[in-house]
């Protein structure tokens, strides 16, 4: 499982302080505590509150470069910002995001291949995000199409069925699941999978056990990479835990470090 940490967000109110006071030092330790947690990338948000969001988020890439060595997943929904945030780049990067839009498709994925990095796909389009996981993965097959025509290698696409909170749309969730396990059937070879996990228990009042338990299930069904938090140990000795139940490590007695 590739781990992406989640918490350099503008959503979260240290993150927003830091940013608001440019205090370097709140984000590079969130960068280091997250790279030791067992992060193999680190997502990059600026949030939606940031005044000049360009400039924000060259600061966070800056910050975190200096301590920090992993793959950025730089994470806007605005060309402007993401083409900020890239072009300050030097560690390895992942576009996050282009949905199954048209016009997203046109400008994003020759982004990605003229900076030969990876891309997030969400399989949404102009009509929203679909319920069935049936027109998940038509939205999936549309992005996959597309990359095979601008000439972005497979591995280096990721599609993300984009969960929504089980407080808002319960049914959902589980269809998710299913979608997770059609998009690996897509292509040869298959394209990898990722979900931002914590979206599923927002508004809910034990987050970190909604987080862990849905985690387990989604890997179960074919899950490559999740943005979460590492700092969340219980999650994260589940994602190591589910890894040998899967056979995907192999199993070893001391795993897991000591309680
Ligand atoms: N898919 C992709 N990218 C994504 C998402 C996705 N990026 C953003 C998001 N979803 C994943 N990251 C987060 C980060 C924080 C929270 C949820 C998802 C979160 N934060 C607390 C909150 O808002 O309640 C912050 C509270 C605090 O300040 O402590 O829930 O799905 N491709």
């Amino acid at each position: 499982m590739l781990i992406i940490g989640e918490r350099i967000n503008g959503l979260y109110k240290d993150v927003a302080r830091a940013l608001q006071a440019g205090d370097k030092e709140i984000i590079q330790n969130l960068a280091r505590a997250q790279d030791e947690g067992g992060a193999g990338a680190l997502d990059i948000n600026t949030g939606p509150a940031a005044v000049d969001a360009e400039k924000a988020i060259r600061w966070l890439v800056e910050s975190v470069q200096e301590v920090c060595k992993l793959p950025l997943v730089i994470d806007s929904p605005r060309l402007n910002v993401l083409k900020a945030g890239i072009e300050t780049c030097r560690n390895r990067v992942i576009i996050n995001s282009t949905t199954a839009q048209q016009e997203k498709l046109e400008t994003l994925l020759p982004l990605a291949v003229e900076h030969n990095c990876a891309l997030i796909g969400l399989t949404m389009d102009e009509n929203g995000i679909p319920a069935e996981s049936m027109a998940k993965a038509e939205l999936g097959l549309r992005i996959i199409a597309a990359c095979s025509e601008a000439g972005l290698n497979p591995e280096n696409l990721f599609l993300d069925p984009l969960i929504l909170p089980v407080k808002v749309t319960q049914n959902q969730v589980k269809e998710t699941l299913e979608a997770i396990r059609l998009f690996k059937t897509l292509s040869s070879p298959a394209p990898q999978v990722l979900i931002g996990l914590s979206n599923v228990s927002q508004g809910t009042q034990n987050r970190s056990l909604i987080n862990r338990t849905y985690l387990v299930m989604a890997m179960s069904s074919g899950l490559d990479a999740a943005i979460l938090d590492p700092l969340d140990k219980e999650l994260m000795d589940a994602v190591y835990t589910a890894e040998i139940l899967l056979d995907q490590k192999i199993y070893c007695d001391s795993y897991l470090p000591e309680k």
